[in-house]
């Protein structure tokens, strides 16, 4: 085995990296070796304090005994099993798990691999329940400006971020976007927005222009995240909520970040109080630390399938790692965890300090924004002229020698750390981000 610690930099070449800049990083590499708790250990031996959860999905630490442990004994006792026409107990009992821990009525879990295809499969779903009801012609997806549903080719047609979609051709057809919610007014609010909640209103505009008949499904994240934590304005949710249902259109959250306590609550469907068709969720089902997504669908999305004779497939759609033992042990053992460990509610109770921590910041150079909700928080930066992106990277390198681990999108940064932090990470996660921030140029 090579020394871990000891890579030089011309062995990088080989691994084309996921959205990094590549040639940047394999100039002055960024290495984690190890992780425990909050914090990670670096190749060059430094504690980095994880303010993001990994990319936010270690909700509960890093190097958790209960997961690390399920893991080890399941991929002694059951490697894998077949995922088609065969089956193994744990997947249902993480089934079982997630229903009871879902809003009521969402009583069927479809598995994947990741939040990617999650979305893939719900968009699939959506368009064939219409279907094998006889409303074949609802086929239209309805999509948001700013949202992210990960990198697939129904994600990013839904998706609403430009160099995700501009290089990849024609995309899907028959998708629209609703405007994001991301307005000036609601600048330097403490939680949730007051301003906006008409802008759910525009779907109307757009079911006006391709006709109900013609739209399957809208999805939205309740609180877009990867775009810089765009929260919903009181009343937004409510509005999409009842649009779609007054035109039999199925409404999707994309929960893989909202979703396993990152608000406080277990999904941003009770936080909100909004209870969708479907959700999609990833990341946090797992602690991160196994690859494993879900589609939670409502009895009736489910039911509608279940029909014709007994021995035909409902669904022509599943993947070789559905419900994979191993992952589907560390999920089980991941909502153990969020369970016997009271994540959530340290979520919840944190969130006050967390806010005022954050809020904080302002007045700091180059600060124009502030947001957060539950344990997500997100500081706007004033763009360099001509060099957007590059204040807020900076202040990722910065932040990645001062010892906090930071994620930066455009010139937002955004912050979203394992639900077991206490009082005293918030002091040094938002203490030290505010001396880079007085220092940056
Ligand atoms: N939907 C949502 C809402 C997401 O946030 C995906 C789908 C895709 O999940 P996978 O597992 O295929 O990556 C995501 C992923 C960031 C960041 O820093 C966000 C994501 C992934 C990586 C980084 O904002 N979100």
């Amino acid at each position: 085995m090579s020394d871990r610690t000891n890579v030089a930099p011309n062995d990088l070449g080989a691994f084309w990296m996921p959205f990094t800049a590549n040639r940047q990083f394999k100039k002055n590499p960024r290495m984690f070796v190890a992780a425990d708790g909050m914090y990670c250990t670096t190749a060059d031996g430094r504690q980095v304090l994880d303010g993001t959860s990994g990319l936010w999905c270690c909700n509960a630490g890093h190097n958790q005994p209960r997961i690390v442990e399920a893991i080890a004994n399941q991929a002694r006792e059951l490697d894998y099993a077949p995922a088609f026409q065969m089956g193994h107990p744990k997947a249902f009992e993480l089934a079982n798990r997630l229903v009871e821990m879902t809003p009521k009525g969402m009583n069927h879990v479809f598995y994947t691999n990741s939040g990617s295809e999650a979305v893939e499969t719900a968009l699939k779903i959506a368009i064939a329940y219409h279907r094998v009801r006889g409303e074949g012609t609802r086929t239209r997806l309805i999509g948001r400006e700013r949202g992210y549903h990960g990198v697939n080719f129904g994600g990013i047609s839904v998706g609403g971020i430009g160099p995700n979609r501009k290089t990849f051709g024609t995309l899907l057809s028959g998708v629209d976007h609703m405007p994001h919610t991301h307005i000036p007014e609601n600048v330097f609010t403490r939680g949730q927005p007051e301003h906006g909640a008409e802008i759910a209103d525009e779907l109307e505009k757009i079911i006006a222009l391709g006709d109900a008949s013609n739209i399957a499904a809208v999805i939205v994240e309740p609180m877009a995240g990867s775009t810089g934590v765009l929260l919903p304005p009181k009343g937004y949710l409510d509005r999409l909520r009842a649009i779609t249902k007054k035109h039999g259109i199925l409404l999707i959250f994309d929960e893989v970040i909202t979703g396993f306590g990152r608000l406080g609550s277990a999904f941003g469907a009770d936080h909100y109080g909004v209870t969708p068709d479907m959700m999609t969720t990833a990341k946090g089902l797992t602690n991160g630390v196994i690859p494993m997504g879900a589609v939670i669908t409502s009895s009736e999305i489910h039911d509608a399938f279940m029909d014709g004779p007994e021995n035909t497939i409902e669904l022509f759609h599943g993947y070789t790692y559905s419900g994979n033992p191993i992952a589907s042990a560390a999920g089980l053992a991941t909502l153990e965890t969020y369970k016997q460990d009271g994540l959530f509610e340290n979520a919840r109770d944190l969130a006050p300090y967390w806010e005022d921590a954050l809020h904080g910041l302002r007045g700091l150079p180059h600060v124009i924004d502030i947001r957060n909700e539950g344990l997500i928080g997100a500081v706007e930066l004033e763009p360099i002229e001509g060099a957007p992106t590059k204040r807020a990277f900076q202040a990722f390198l910065d932040a990645y020698d001062a010892g906090i681990l930071i994620r930066t999108t455009g010139d937002i940064i955004a912050l979203s750390p394992p639900l077991i932090m206490n009082k005293s990470h918030i002091d040094e996660l938002i203490g030290k981000l505010g001396d880079i921030l007085k220092n940056l140029d």
